[in-house]
C-alpha cells in the first residue's frame, strides 16, 4: 500500500473518539502527540504498515476493580480502582498512582498514555502505565487512608511485580499512601521487592526521588532558557500547585535566583509580593504534606501575602509560568494572558496542565514551551534509579543521584531539540518546538521496539 493511501490524521482522530466514547482527556491526549507523529511518519511506510500510533493509543489492558473498606464510623465505603497498562514495549509498565476525587478511566488512559512517550524520553528502560482510584483522600484519618491503601492493593497485586509493572505516586499518593501499599504488598505476597518506588528511605527507597520531578523541570527550564542565551537569576515566576511537584520547583527556582510569586491549591491561589523564600516553601511544605492544610493560611502567617479564593494565577505578571497542579489548569484565555504579560517560558510540572488551544497560543506566540512529558521526566527517571538500586541491592549517595538527575534532565533536553528544530534551522539555536520535539523522540523508541517485534 503506498503511503498516500493510509488514513490521515482526522480520519485517524474520528477512529479515536469513536472507539473511546466520552473519553475527553485521552482524546485530548492523543490528539496533541498524534498531529506531531502524523507529519513524522508520513514518509515512513513501516510504521503506516504496522499500525503503530493505532497500536500505541490503545491500552495494552485497563483492569477496573471493586475497591470496598470501612471508614471510621463503621461505614463500608465503595470505590473503583483502575491499573491502565498502556504499553511495556521498552520497559516494564511504570507511572504513578492517583487518588483524587476526579480520577475516571479517560483521566488515567491520557496518563497512561503520555507516560508511554515521557517513559521512553528518560532513555531509561521504562513502559508506561498509570493507576488510580476516585477516592478522596482530603479529611480522612490516617487509619482511613490506610484501610483503604490496604483494599487497593488487595486487588493490584496480581497485576503488578517488580518486572511486571511498578507504580508509584501522583496526586493524592505521597510517602504515607505508598509505605501503606507496600506494607500490604509485602504481606500478601511474602516478598520484599522493588514493586513501588517513592518508598521510604528505610525500606528501598531513594534519596532524591521527593524532589526529583519539580528539580527536574525546572533544570528543564534552565536548560531552555540557555540554550536562548538567558537564565533564571532574576526572573519572576508564577507557580501553581502547592503539592510534591509545586513545592519543589519552587524551591529550585529560588535556589537558582528566581523569585517565586504564587502557590495555589483546589481552593485559589496566594500572592506573595516579597516572593516565597526557601523558608516560606518549607512552612507550605510541612502544612500541605504533614498537616493536610489549605494553602489559604499562608495569609495568615505571612500578612503581607493576599489569597484569591476560587482562582487561579495566570492573570499574574511573570517571566516564567510553571504549573504544577493538573490537567487543563491553563485554557486559552489563559495563555493569551500569560502571553500579554511577557511570559518568556511555561514549563510544565504537572501532566497535560494546558489545553490544546493554551498550546496552540504558546506555539503561535513562540516562547519556549517546555511539555509535561519532557519537563517533568525527572520523577519518573528517579524512580528508574530507585528500580536499579533495588535490583543491585545497591544505596546510591545524594550526591550521585543528584547528578545523575542532572544529566538525565540534559539527556531529555537534547531529546528534544534533535526532533523539535525545523530541518535548515540552527540545531543549537534555531526556534525549537519542544512539543514536537517530546512526541517524536519518545515515539521513535517505542516504535522501533515495537516494529522489532512484528504483530503482537
Ligand atoms: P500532590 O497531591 O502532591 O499535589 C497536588 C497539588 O495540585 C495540590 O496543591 C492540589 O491542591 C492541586 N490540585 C490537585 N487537583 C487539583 C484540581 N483539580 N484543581 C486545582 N488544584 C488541584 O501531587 P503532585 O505534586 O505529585 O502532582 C502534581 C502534578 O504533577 C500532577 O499533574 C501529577 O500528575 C504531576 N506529576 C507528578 C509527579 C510526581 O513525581 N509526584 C511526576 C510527574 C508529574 P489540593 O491540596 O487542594 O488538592
Ligand atoms: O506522572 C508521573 O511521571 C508520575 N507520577 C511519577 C511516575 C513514577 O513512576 O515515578
Amino acid at each position: 500500500m503506498a503511503v498516500s493511501d493510509h488514513v490521515g490524521f482526522p480520519e485517524f482522530m474520528a477512529g479515536v473518539e469513536k472507539r473511546n466514547p466520552g473519553q475527553k482527556e485521552f482524546v485530548q491526549a492523543i490528539h496533541e502527540v498524534a498531529q506531531d507523529i502524523f507529519e513524522f511518519i508520513q514518509d515512513k511506510e513501516e510504521y503506516h504498515e504496522y499500525q503503530i500510533l493505532r497500536r500505541i493509543a490503545e491500552p495494552d489492558r485497563v483492569v477496573s476493580f471493586r475497591v470496598c473498606w470501612e471508614d471510621d464510623d463503621n461505614n463500608i465505603r465503595v470505590q473503583r480502582g483502575w491499573r491502565v497498562q498502556n504499553n511495556n514495549a521498552i520497559g516494564p509498565y511504570k507511572g504513578g498512582i492517583r487518588f483524587h476525587p476526579n480520577v475516571t478511566e479517560s483521566v488515567l488512559k491520557f496518563l497512561a498514555f503520555e507516560q508511554t512517550f515521557k517513559n521512553s524520553l528518560t532513555g531509561l528502560s521504562l513502559g508506561g502505565g498509570k493507576g488510580g482510584s476516585n477516592f478522596n483522600p482530603k479529611g480522612k484519618s490516617d487509619h482511613e487512608v490506610m484501610r483503604f491503601c490496604q483494599s487497593f492493593m488487595t486487588e493490584l497485586f496480581r497485576h503488578v511485580g517488580d518486572d511486571i509493572d511498578v507504580p508509584a505516586g501522583d496526586i493524592g499518593v505521597g510517602g504515607r499512601e505508598i509505605a501503606y501499599m507496600f506494607g500490604q504488598y509485602k504481606r500478601i505476597t511474602n516478598k520484599f521487592s522493588g514493586v513501588l518506588t517513592g518508598k521510604g528511605l528505610e525500606f528501598g527507597g531513594s534519596l532524591v526521588r521527593t524532589e526529583a520531578t519539580g528539580y527536574g523541570a525546572v533544570y528543564f527550564l534552565q536548560d531552555m532558557l540557555k540554550r536562548a542565551g538567558d537564565d533564571v537569576e532574576g526572573k519572576t515566576a508564577v507557580v501553581s500547585g502547592s503539592g510534591n511537584v509545586a513545592t519543589h520547583a519552587a524551591e529550585k527556582i529560588v535556589h537558582l535566583g528566581g523569585k517565586v510569586l504564587t502557590l495555589s491549591d483546589s481552593q485559589g491561589f496566594v500572592f506573595d509580593p516579597d516572593g516565597f523564600d526557601l523558608e516560606k516553601i518549607s512552612w507550605v511544605k510541612e502544612h500541605k504534606t504533614r498537616r493536610r492544610g489549605r494553602i489559604a493560611d499562608y495569609v495568615e502567617v505571612y500578612p503581607s501575602a493576599k489569597f484569591h479564593a476560587e482562582a487561579r494565577p495566570w492573570g499574574v505578571p511573570c517571566d516564567l509560568a510553571v504549573p504544577c497542579a493538573t490537567q487543563n489548569e491553563i485554557r486559552g484565555e489563559d495563555a493569551k494572558s500569560l502571553v500579554a504579560n511577557g511570559c518568556i517560558v511555561v514549563v510544565e510540572g504537572a501532566n497535560m496542565p494546558t489545553d490544546l488551544d493554551g498550546v496552540a497560543v504558546f506555539k503561535n506566540a513562540r516562547i519556549l514551551f517546555g511539555p509535561g512529558k519532557a519537563a517533568n521526566a525527572g520523577g519518573v527517571a528517579l524512580s528508574g534509579l530507585e528500580m536499579s538500586q533495588n535490583a543491585a541491592r545497591v544505596v546510591w549517595s545524594e550526591e550521585e543521584l543528584q547528578e545523575r538527575l542532572r544529566q538525565l534532565m540534559l539527556g531529555i533536553h537534547d531529546r528534544c531539540t534533535q526532533y523539535g528544530v525545523s530541518a535548515g534551522a540552527s540545531k543549537d539555536t534555531g526556534y525549537c518546538d519542544y512539543v514536537k520535539g517530546a512526541n517524536i523522540a519518545g515515539f521513535k523508541k517505542v516504535a522501533d521496539a515495537m516494529l522489532a517485534y512484528g504483530v503482537v
